[in-house]
């Protein structure tokens, strides 16, 4: 019993985090599971010992999905996938109020949000045959978490039953390089030694700014933490654009884990995060550089197959009642459902003259 009361004292999301510091700034936490697979490592690579717990809303989640695809890894690493909209992820206890990412089947009945309101149904969810979990957090509680935040992804270990890792930056890392054994595009390398540097520089100025910049934007609780991260957003994304003239991926001519990790903020950022997290100085749409090289990644087949917008705008619109009480997602260019023909699915155009 004391043990449940303390549980649920600690479990929060991202939204317990806003605004913790005088500022009103949004500071995401470290992530608490970092074991490494790979030879000499924590967890040797073996094809079907390991199970990738996502959402498809989620950009980092998204990041270990589209390098899982590129690399051709399917049959070796299994995938489970939740329903967008966060739930109450103890519904018996009144005293515990934490909502997060809960497990659906396709032919499950629709989804409220945690407020009762809208209906979405389960499309394209895939659930945990694995652990049989209901929740996200039950995998952490199944793992002795000691965090307390039940984030996605999760790399799972059937083998010992607990959490590897649950950093999407280290998951890429591993994905990339510790199962060429079992990939079916093992020549891919998205993080090649000669441009280690390049690509490190890269992530050194897209993630506080662009990746987790929009976060920055849309949890900040002050004016003045907003308007930095805006700032500092639009920079970086002006950077980019003049960047993405010059050359075609964001760290030189070839395609690495820098633009894989891009490309899930900017295919976000004109049906939710301009409305949503108030970033509006202009849609990624009306840049030239920007437009084509997202369409650009978006028809490798690897990256368009995990963009499944209906998740994406479901999830923002659905999951944070502080946010958005009565669950209305805006209309966007694709509709409600995200089910519409978006501008990146277009051709690209001048890509390939680089
Ligand atoms: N550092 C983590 C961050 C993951 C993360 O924040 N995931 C969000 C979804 S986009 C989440 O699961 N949030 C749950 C919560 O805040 O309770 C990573 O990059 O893997």
């Amino acid at each position: 019993m004391a043990s449940e009361a303390s549980q649920a004292q600690k479990a929060r999301t991202a939204l317990q985090e806003l605004g913790e510091n005088d500022k009103g700034e949004f500071k995401r936490k470290d992530s608490t599971y970092r074991s490494w697979i790979g030879k000499d490592k924590d967890f040797p690579a073996e094809a079907g010992r390991y199970h990738l717990y996502i959402s498809w809303a989620c950009p980092w989640a998204n990041r270990c999905a589209a390098t899982m695809y590129l690399k051709g890894l399917e049959d070796a690493i299994g995938l489970s996938v939740t329903h967008p909209t966060w739930q109450r992820t103890k519904p018996d206890d009144p005293s515990d109020e934490h909502t997060g990412w809960t497990f659906a089947s396709p032919d499950d009945p629709p989804f409220s949000s945690s407020t009762g309101h809208g209906s979405f149904p389960p499309k394209e969810c895939i659930p945990d045959t694995v652990n049989g979990a209901k929740y996200i957090r039950d995998l952490y509680e199944m793992s002795k978490d000691t965090g307390g935040k039940y984030t996605v992804p999760v790399l799972w270990d059937k083998k010992t039953k607990q959490i590897v890792n649950n950093e999407s930056a280290d998951i890429v890392r591993m994905f990339n390089s510790a199962f060429n054994e079992h990939a079916k595009n093992p020549d891919l390398d998205l993080y090649p030694e000669e441009l280690v540097k390049d690509i490190d520089a890269v992530n050194d100025w897209v993630y506080p700014n662009i990746n987790n910049g929009v976060y920055r934007c849309g949890f900040a609780q002050k004016q003045g933490a907003y308007e930095e991260a805006f700032q500092d957003l639009f920079a970086a994304l002006d950077r980019c654009e003049e960047t993405l003239g010059k050359q075609r991926y964001i760290a030189g001519n070839k395609l690495t884990e820098a633009d894989v990790r891009l490309f899930q903020t900017l295919i976000r950022f004109d049906e939710v995060y301009v409305v949503y997290f108030k970033t509006n100085k202009y849609f990624i749409r009306e840049r030239p550089n920007l437009r084509n090289y997202v369409r650009d990644l978006y028809h490798i087949p690897g990256i368009g197959k995990g963009v499944h917008m209906y998740h994406i705008k479901t999830h923002y619109l659905t999951s944070h009642p502080r946010l958005n009480y009565f669950a209305i997602v805006p209309h966007g260019e694709t509709g409600p459902d995200g089910s519409g023909k978006g501008w990146w699915t277009e051709a690209p155009e001048g890509r390939d003259n680089f």
